[in-house]
């Protein structure tokens, strides 16, 4: 059995007995056809269609305020919304499950759920995009949260990151400002799901800070094809406590199983309108199909005594620690294998907080995490009140008792004439550290109280060079549209100039080149010289899956009547066998006939779903289905723009010729040898004319991922 199998085996079982489920379990609703209606306070409702009024039965009369029914209707209606999160509104979730490989991390903490190869962590995980609103679109060009909640018996860890191991800002204090200066301006909430306006491109002008993580997300990263297909990042430096009382700084990451991938900028925008629910229609389609989503956590690891040893302070959240000075290591994996029952109270109300650590992690003096340790427990209590930890997905698995209680939505009934501490029965006591009991790592601290941060933080550019010259040169291209795209967005001459000046500190091409796409000051010479040192994992390309794998991705079939239905067929299941979905796309979603079957039913046309939401497509053979191809402007379209999108792209015989149509090649022949049976590839396109079942069972089977 293959790794991957072999874990998804290993899911598919521990979600029978997994604890938080069972805890779950209880507040699970089920009705089916034979469940009665009742008001919330159990009476049984007659009828919830009329309201209660004053009538002789032939007219209609006043309503009557009584109709308890009615109004509970409307109550509880008029009451369903609570606030959004102020960021990361938009999100979607899943449950999984966290495993280690071994105790290979036992050397710098004692947590057992990052030593303990024996257990299986239940995880909620919930990403989201930051600045639009809970009904924006989940493909703009932003960065992506990645939330984890660990539910453990030592208690519930959250460990809160983003898909980009950086941030804006060194110190939270100034959170709020960056956050009014993304959001829609206030004028007129405008633009949504966007940072192409003027405000934030002020902001990050005037705060060179955020120089580095301005250029991870105006690189493709801003972009993620998929949930599933991003990196994750704790971003803030956190500590790691061993059984011998040593403290280690730590950061956490994700490497997605599938590798990092992107969407192309037109792409993401068109999609954006044609299937705003992109990503959370992704992540919810690879969980019921089998192919569970997967990661590596892996930690780098920096002993206490060497914190000052770089030439950048590693409390600060505006760099990362280059690989290659910091090597991962590998601890565990994380399978996101159940979708959610119900949006609300799952993935709407599971509520983080930086600060909820379990024994043998903990904090830093990062000044970014310090505030934020204090920000996300008083957002939940403004969301969903002070009890928010009583909520069945936020529940601990563990017994949680202490002396804290009432206030709103209290749903615990302590039986205990004692709420305090310390009380004549000792009917709650702290736990030593050797039972379990959360200790912090003892720390020297002296100093004078005042309002600066190290002089090292005070360097803002080294990184944002490092992260550039590390591109790829298709990366570099994509980059630089994403500046003047964004930037040609701004009216304010005072803004765009700036920016193009701050980049220039950065590289001196790249400011070159922006500013003379969107009207900036052009350079005379680099403000900064690029120091011209690279670190290839900075790179997307560098974190490819170690196995190609066609798993999950969505392969249209283009139709028409008269295609070859045999063809299609086994091209179907061999796709199948590779894990990969296809969809039969046709001139209509109806049956298609075939040139020598029954002939299929489309499951879209091509007006109703774009290129854009397909990785690649394949055109059979069929004489008159090529014809018809060939003399409609919507395929003729859709293919022009999936080659355009750099789409893996099939084609067979007559398959080849509509191709060659719509690319406008017929003279050069790039795709075609008519006369011969041969493959041919070129632009990532490969055609052929005739197709050769054989081979190709054994190219699909070659990259299959699983037995
Ligand atoms: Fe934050 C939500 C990630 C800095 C204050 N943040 C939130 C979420 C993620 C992050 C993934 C969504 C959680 C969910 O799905 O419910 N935030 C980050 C990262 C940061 C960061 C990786 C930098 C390292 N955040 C940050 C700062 C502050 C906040 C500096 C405040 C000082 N973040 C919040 C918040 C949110 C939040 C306002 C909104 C909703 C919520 O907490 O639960 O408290």
């Amino acid at each position: 059995m293959s790794a991957i199998s072999d874990t998804i085996a290993q899911a598919m079982h521990k979600i029978t007995d997994d604890p938080k489920l069972q805890d779950l379990r209880p507040h699970m609703v089920v009705p089916d056809g034979s469940s009665q209606m009742t008001t919330d306070y159990g009476a049984k409702i007659s009828d919830t269609d009329h309201w209660l009024t004053v009538s002789d039965g032939s007219s209609v009369g006043p309503a009557l305020l009584e109709d308890q029914i009615a109004r509970e209707k409307i109550h509880r209606f008029d009451h369903e919304r609570i606030p959004e999160r102020v960021v990361h509104a938009r999100g979607a979730g899943a449950h999984g499950v966290f495993k280690v490989f071994d105790n290979r991390a036992s050397k710098y903490t004692y947590a057992p759920v990052l030593t303990d190869a024996s257990r299986s962590t239940p995880v909620f995980v919930r990403f989201s995009t930051v600045q639009g609103s809970r009904g924006s679109a989940d493909t703009v060009r932003d960065v992506r949260g990645f939330a984890v909640k660990f539910y453990t018996p030592e208690g519930n860890w959250d460990l809160v990151g983003n898909d980009i191991p950086v941030f804006f800002i060194q110190d939270a204090i100034k959170f709020p400002d960056f956050v009014h200066s993304v959001k829609p301006e206030p004028q007129n909430e405008v633009p949504q799901g966007q940072s192409a306006h003027n405000n934030f491109w002020d902001f990050v002008g005037l705060q060179p800070e955020s120089a580095h993580m301005v250029m991870w997300v105006m690189s493709d990263r801003g972009i993620p094809r998929s949930y599933r297909m991003m990196q994750g990042f704790g971003v803030n430096t956190f500590t790691l406590l061993n059984a011998g009382g040593q403290r280690h700084f730590v950061k956490f990451h994700w490497i997605p199983e599938l590798g990092v991938h992107s969407l192309v900028w037109d792409e993401a925008l068109k999609i954006a309108g044609q299937d705003p629910d992109f990503h959370r229609k992704d992540l919810a389609e690879a969980i019921h199909a089998g192919c569970y989503p997967k990661w590596t956590l892996a930690i780098q690891v920096i002993a206490n005594e060497d914190e000052h040893k770089f030439d950048f302070d590693i409390l600060d959240a505006t760099k990362v620690w280059p690989e290659d000075l910091v090597p991962l290591q590998p601890i565990g994996e994380l399978v996101l294998n159940r979708v959610v029952d119900e949006y609300f109270p799952e993935v709407e109300q599971v509520a983080f907080c930086t600060s909820h650590l379990v024994p043998g992690i903990g904090t830093s003096d990062d000044p970014l995490l310090q505030g934020r340790n204090f920000s996300y427990f008083d957002t939940q209590i403004s969301r969903l009140g002070i009890n928010w930890e009583q909520l069945p997905i936020n529940r601990p698995v563990c017994p949680v008792m202490n002396i804290n209680r009432d206030g709103k939505m209290q749903m615990k009934i302590h039986k205990t004439n004692l709420n305090y501490f310390p009380n004549r029965d000792s009917i709650v006591n702290p736990v030593s550290s050797e039972r379990g009991g959360y200790v912090e790592f003892m720390e020297k601290v002296v100093g004078m109280k005042h309002r600066v941060r190290g002089a090292k933080f005070q360097e803002h550019y080294n990184q944002a060079q490092l992260f550039y010259n590390s591109l790829t040169p298709v990366e570099k291209e994509h980059l630089t549209n994403a500046f003047a795209f964004e930037l040609s967005h701004c009216d304010d001459q005072r803004v765009y100039e700036r920016y193009t000046q701050l980049l220039n500190h950065i590289d001196f091409d790249l400011a070159a080149t922006v500013a003379e796409k969107v009207n900036g000051i052009s350079p005379e010479k680099p403000a900064h010289q690029n120091h011209g040192k690279k670190s290839e994992p900075l790179s997307q390309f560098y974190y490819a899956p170690k196995t190609p794998t066609i798993a999950t991705r969505r392969i249209a079939i283009l139709v028409a009547d008269g295609f070859n239905e045999a063809e299609v067929l086994a091209v179907r299941g061999l796709l199948a066998m590779a894990k990969a979905t296809t969809w039969i796309i046709g001139p209509r979603r109806a049956k298609v006939k075939s040139a020598d079957g029954q002939g299929l039913v489309a499951d879209h046309s091509f007006e109703d779903q774009r290129s854009t939401m397909f990785d690649a497509f394949y055109i059979p053979s069929g004489a008159e289905h090529g014809k018809t191809l060939i003399g409609t402007g919507r395929a003729i379209h859709w293919i022009r723009e999936a080659f355009g999108h750099c789409k893996a792209i099939g084609a067979v015989a007559e398959g080849v010729s509509v191709l060659n149509h719509a690319l406008g090649l017929p003279e050069v022949k790039l795709f075609y040898s008519p006369d011969s049976d041969n493959v041919m590839t070129s632009y990532g396109v490969v055609t052929t004319g005739k197709y050769d079942f054989t081979s190709a069972a054994a190219d699909v089977v070659r990259i299959a991922p699983g037995p």
